[in-house]
């Protein structure tokens, strides 16, 4: 039974629950076994400030969301649900410049392999200029966030991208060879990050050079382990069927991947015929030791391990049936798989996981396989033994315990269906505050549904999606919020914001603008010195100037019709808050410079005149006044 969305013609039991005033609607719902649940709306939602952060107020959490097709990384205040800031990471951005900037372009292009560069550019382009970004999560150091970096995967153009949680923009983007769409992301918990898992999910040849084409049976996905300090890739592992979500263990002996299409087909008929996929589940340790023995090949330039059916690298585990999302344990002791076309949850222990790699049966390390409803996609945990999976299908998320479920699995008669609340509407992931730590706390949940119909007034023919702020502080979880957001965060992670200590403003040695420091080095230019210069160099043109709030140091500088130009602002003020920026009229450049840091661009003058440049961040009460002119003469 799919759930519709609404009564469109009466008044429907939400309706009713929504006109009693509470912003909370929870419905308890009637479970299997009988037990109805009785509605209820905790303590703190009925006083009207649970989830409430007022007005100067400050989030407990720091909410890092993705953006999927918008291609940019979103912080997001929990449980405010303000969107704190968006940081671009695969897309480009008109505010402040990523995609334009050299600094940023760097980052975007040096990461791509060399055959990408090349065939981008006979399309007249540095890099792509979209991403598709599912998974964001944060570096881990013995199984909880250490606050250093965020990694996350550009399912549209395999890549992978680390953004430093300092400063919260990127400082690498690598392309991931012989792989096809990276989705499933998650790093390594223990004992650090360490390794960052990424799946490449669509099947493609090996080596995917046009020799071989329409016989699926020699496609292959593929597994990466990626160094996070370095961003290099480690090693590869090929797969027997589609990759699609991963998570590693508290332990760091495993990684567990959900396969679907076990079947290797193309289509999706194909796709869904078997009854049972799999999840795979990679030994780290025999990995890295057959890397050492040498037992690889070799594929541009990455070291590729076969774990294949029949290897002893990696563990087939039969899962109903085309499972999605991968969920490890708070406890450390279990990984939940969710089976997607399948009503139910298999719970693998991960300490029965060594006797399956030593030839006992696969199906022995699954100790429970709870049925929840229609569509169980994702799990989160409160950190007190129970799980909160979401069901796409019932429009539900749905709370059970998992020592319930376990001994429900071994034949007592116990129903681990804690609670079934509805969601508005169709949830996919579903994230719990410090939820995919040891760090657990039970506060939050937030439900990230695909859908929001009428939660909200009509924008349209597009419409946000709706994220739900849930209270799972209480016996029964209460909806506390509707936030609705543009396409389309997959997932979101909710860390506790003593874990996150970002700068106010940057060092001026800070890496990003290396190249730029260099330059100006070699034309006798400092940057911090409040020095201005325009070198030409044939029909390259290097302006450096300095901004202090209200004005740049150079009010106006002369370039000729077709010469090759380089600004380079550097933001002398050091103020909190205290950002700049450089919008040059007619020429589409424009970059944000944020305190103490050095930014530029790179364009071609145009039409010969007078071309005004201006601050575009409001900056000072003169900001209007704060610009200049490029004289531009003709060649
Ligand atoms: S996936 Cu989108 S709902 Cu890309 Cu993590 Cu499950
Ligand atoms: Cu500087 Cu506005």
């Amino acid at each position: 039974m799919t759930k519709t969305i609404k009564d469109k013609g009466g008044v429907s039991r939400r309706d009713l629950l929504a006109g009693t005033g509470v912003g909370a609607v929870v419905a308890g719902t009637a479970v299997a076994g009988g037990a109805a649940l009785v509605a209820t709306q905790s303590p703190a939602a009925a006083a009207g400030d649970n989830g409430t952060v007022k007005p100067g107020e400050l989030d407990e959490y720091y909410g890092f969301w993705s953006s999927g097709q918008a291609g940019e990384l979103r912080i997001v205040g929990v449980p405010s649900m303000r969107e704190l800031m968006r940081v671009p990471v695969f897309n480009r951005d008109s505010a402040t410049g990523w995609g334009d900037t050299n600094e940023s372009k760097k980052i975007l292009t040096e990461g791509l392999m060399p055959e990408t560069r090349e065939f981008l550019a006979k399309s007249g382009l540095d890099t792509y200029q979209n991403g598709d970004l599912h998974h964001p999560h944060m570096s881990f150091t013995d199984g909880t966030y250490d606050g250093r970096y965020l990694f996350m995967n550009d399912k549209a153009n395999t890549r992978v991208a680390r953004v430093r949680c300092d400063v919260m923009k990127p400082d690498k983007i690598i392309e991931i060879p012989n792989a096809s769409d990276i989705h499933g992301l998650r790093p390594q918990k223990y004992p650090r990050t360490g390794y960052v898992f990424a799946n490449g999910e669509h099947r493609v040849p090996l080596v995917n050079d046009g020799s071989v084409l329409d016989s699926p049976e020699d496609y292959v996905a593929i597994f990466t382990a990626i160094d996070g300090d370095t961003m290099e890739i480690a090693w590869q592992v090929i797969v027997s069927g589609n990759l699609d979500n991963v998570d590693a263990d508290y332990q760091g002996k495993y990684a567990v991947s959900t396969c679907y299409n076990s079947e290797e087909g193309v289509n999706l008929a194909e796709m869904t015929e078997a009854e049972m996929d799999h999840a795979v589940i990679f030994n780290i340790a025999r990995i890295e030791a057959a890397v050492e023995a040498g037992n690889y090949e070799v594929y541009n330039g990455v070291k590729v391990l076969d774990g294949r059916k029949g290897s002893d690298l990696t563990a087939y585990i039969p899962i109903p049936n085309s499972p999605h999302g991968v969920n490890s344990s708070p406890d450390g002791k279990y990984v939940m798989i969710n089976g997607k076309l399948s009503p139910t949850v298999s719970v693998i222990e991960y300490d029965k996981v060594e006797a399956v790699f030593n030839g006992a049966d696969p199906r022995s390390c699954v100790v429970a396989e709870p049925e929840l409803g229609l569509g169980p996609l994702h799990t989160a945990f409160d950190g007190k033994g129970n799980a909160h999976t979401t069901l796409f299908l019932d429009s539900q998320s749905c709370k059970w315990n998992i020592d319930a479920a376990i001994r429900q699995f071994n034949g007592e008669d116990v129903d681990p269906i804690l609670a079934k609340t509805d969601v508005q509407y169709q949830p996919g992931h579903n994230h719990t505050s410090m939820g995919e730590t040891k760090e657990a706390d039970g506060k939050w949940l937030v439900s990230l549904n695909k859908f929001s119909k009428d939660r909200f007034i009509n924008v349209g023919p597009l419409k946000p999606e709706n994220e739900q702020l849930i209270d799972i502080s209480t016996d029964v979880p209460v909806v506390v919020h509707d936030g609705p957001t543009f396409a389309e965060p997959h997932d979101c992670i909710i860390v506790h914001r003593s874990k996150v200590t970002p700068a106010s403003i940057w060092t001026r040695d800070d890496p990003t603008w290396e190249d730029a420091r260099k330059q100006a080095e070699a034309d006798g230019v400092v940057l911090e010195d409040g020095h201005d210069e325009v070198i030409r160099d044939g029909n390259k043109v290097r302006v450096y100037m300095y901004s202090v709030a209200p004005t740049f140091s150079l009010e106006k500088f002369t370039v000729k019709q077709g010469d090759e130009v380089t600004v380079y602002i550097t933001n002398l003020d050091d103020v909190d808050d205290l950002t700049h920026g450089f919008t040059l009229g007619n020429h589409g450049v424009c970059f944000e410079v944020a305190p103490q840091a050095t930014a530029s661009a790179t364009f071609i003058a145009g039409r010969p005149g007078v071309h005004w440049f201006y601050c575009q961040w409001f900056c000072h009460a003169l900001h209007m006044e704060m610009r200049g002119r490029m004289l531009v003469e003709p060649a």
